[in-house]
């Protein structure tokens, strides 16, 4: 059953969809932007929409179904061809709740693409290591990702998945040497980018990659 999705955006940029929000989060996001200081000041809690992007089959629900293993909530937004998901963690002693975006299935149309990039803080930029085409297309998922999320410039984790398979068409030097460009460009907007080789399979690097994202996200958006 789809439910209407009534977007609002808090001055930060954040997107919250009040309707899927559990009462208590609703609650509080109605109060609080990406930031929110509790009682005890050592602890925070930030609010993070991720968006995973790649080409199809590369992995991403895979990826997304590795991490977020049991009790999670999902939604299937139809009108956007998107899975959004939510997934409660910590990272230094803040809580910190990742909204997960994946583009369901292939269809993906420019017209909703500004809506599934919105709001966004960072990105899970996914390529097949066993088939060089979806690294060469990074690029073009990179450049719709700074065009459509409303921030510009956002961070990204490359992964390289299927990391288990035998048949590897790209190197780990060059996965390095595409994040080292690529942070040469995004150094000057404060910027940096990181990879990893994963594998949705065996599990390996998954929980790595949303650590490293999302505790990169929190320490740069925290500051401002
Ligand atoms: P997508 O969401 O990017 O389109 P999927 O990709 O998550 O649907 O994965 C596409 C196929 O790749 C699936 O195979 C899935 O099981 C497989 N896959 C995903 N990640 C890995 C991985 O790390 N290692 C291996 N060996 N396979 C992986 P099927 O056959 O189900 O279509
Ligand atoms: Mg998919």
């Amino acid at each position: 059953m789809q439910k209407k999705q009534k977007e609002s955006e808090t001055k930060k940029g954040i997107t919250l969809f009040q309707e899927n929000m559990p009462k208590s989060s609703k609650e509080v996001n109605k109060r609080k932007n990406m930031v929110e200081k509790k009682t005890d000041k050592e602890k925070k809690s930030f609010m993070i929409k991720l968006v995973l992007i790649g080409d199809g089959a590369v992995g991403k629900t895979s990826i997304r179904r590795k991490y977020l293993g049991e009790g999670f909530v999902k939604e299937h937004l139809a009108t956007l061809g998107a899975d959004f998901a939510v997934k409660e963690t910590t990272i230094d002693g803040d809580s910190i709740k990742f909204q997960i975006w994946d583009i369901a299935g292939q269809e993906f149309f420019k017209r909703v693409r500004s809506r599934f990039y919105r709001g966004c803080f960072g990105a899970l930029a996914i390529f097949d290591l066993t088939r060089r085409e979806t690294f060469t297309n990074l690029s073009t998922w990179l450049e719709e990702l700074y065009q459509n999320n409303g921030r510009g410039v956002i961070p990204v984790i490359i992964l390289g998945n299927k990391s288990d398979l035998p048949n590897q068409e790209v190197s780990e030097e060059e996965i390095a040497k595409f994040v080292d460009d690529l942070n040469k460009k995004t150094k000057e907007k404060g910027v940096e980018n990181f990879f990893l080789k994963t594998s949705a399979k065996t599990g390996v690097n998954i929980d790595k990659a949303f650590a490293i994202i999302g505790n990169y996200i929190v320490k740069k958006f925290e500051d401002e």
